[in-house]
This record gives structure tokens, C-alpha cells and sequence, in this order.
């Protein structure tokens, strides 16, 4: 089935960013369901406005970057998540990396983002 931006919004938006005290990634991982059936090995959280978010789909907040995907005109604040350790099994245990970034994103015909590419 076709990516959602529900979906979008499950695996990729933060924001604020939670307080859940240290190993934030850890934590967030496992409460948006991406400990499973595996765990994801890259996973982004974007620390920023759905409005500024969704604006990357537009000449407002965001260019074409080629195959589809849209880069943000500003730099946003997000934190990946990456695996770490030889399990991909739970409980999944990650590094965190906070950072200003520019967003990749697919954007569906209703101009909403439905699949995070990278950040740069
Ligand atoms: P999804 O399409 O479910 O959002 O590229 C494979 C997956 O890794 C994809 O998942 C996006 C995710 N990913 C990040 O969330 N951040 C990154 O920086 C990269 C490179 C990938």
C-alpha cells in the first residue's frame, strides 16, 4: 500500500522533542513500534512544526531535489536514531545524534510528506 503521512508522522515527528529523560532513542524507538519486528536501523525524528514540515512540499519551505523527493529550503532540528550492537532483535538499543539538518522527503499528490529520504 501507498506510504501515509500518518505513518510519516508515527516514525518521523517529535516536537517538541520528548522528555524522556536520557536514551531518548531508545525509548522513542520502542514507543513509535520500530523495534519491530526488527530493529530499524536508521531512524530520524524531526524536532519541528507540522506546518513547517508539510511547507517542504511547497515552493514555500522546499526544492525539488530530484527522483521525487523535495529538500527543505531551512535547516531543521532532528535526532537520528542508529542501531547498535549485533541483535536486531529487542530490546533494541540505539546511539542518539541531535543536529541542525536539512530534510529529504516524498511528498504524496495531497502535498502531505509520506517518506523521510535523509538530512543533510
Ligand atoms: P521509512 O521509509 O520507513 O521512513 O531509508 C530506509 C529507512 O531509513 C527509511 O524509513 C528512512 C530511514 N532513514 C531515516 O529515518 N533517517 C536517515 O537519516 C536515513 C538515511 C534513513
Amino acid at each position: 500500500c501507498a506510504p501515509s503521512y500518518e505513518t510519516f508522522l508515527t516514525q518521523h515527528y517529535d516536537n517538541p522533542k520528548s522528555s524522556v529523560g536520557k536514551q531518548y532513542c531508545d525509548v522513542m524507538m520502542k514507543r513509535r513500534g520500530l523495534d519491530k519486528p526488527a530493529c530499524k536501523e536508521v531512524n530520524t525524528f524531526i524536532h519541528g512544526t507540522k506546518n513547517n514540515i508539510i511547507a517542504v512540499c511547497t515552493a514555500s519551505g522546499g526544492k525539488d531535489y530530484g527522483k521525487g523527493l523535495r529538500i527543505s529550503l531551512r535547516p531543521f532540528t532532528v535526532t537520528t536514531c542508529k542501531h547498535k550492537g549485533g541483535s536486531t532483535r529487542p530490546p533494541c538499543k540505539y546511539s542518539d545524534n541531535k543536529s541542525s539538518r536539512y530534510i529529504v522527503i516524498a511528498c504524496n499528490q495531497d502535498g502531505k510528506p509520506v517518506h523521510f529520504d535523509e538530512s543533510l
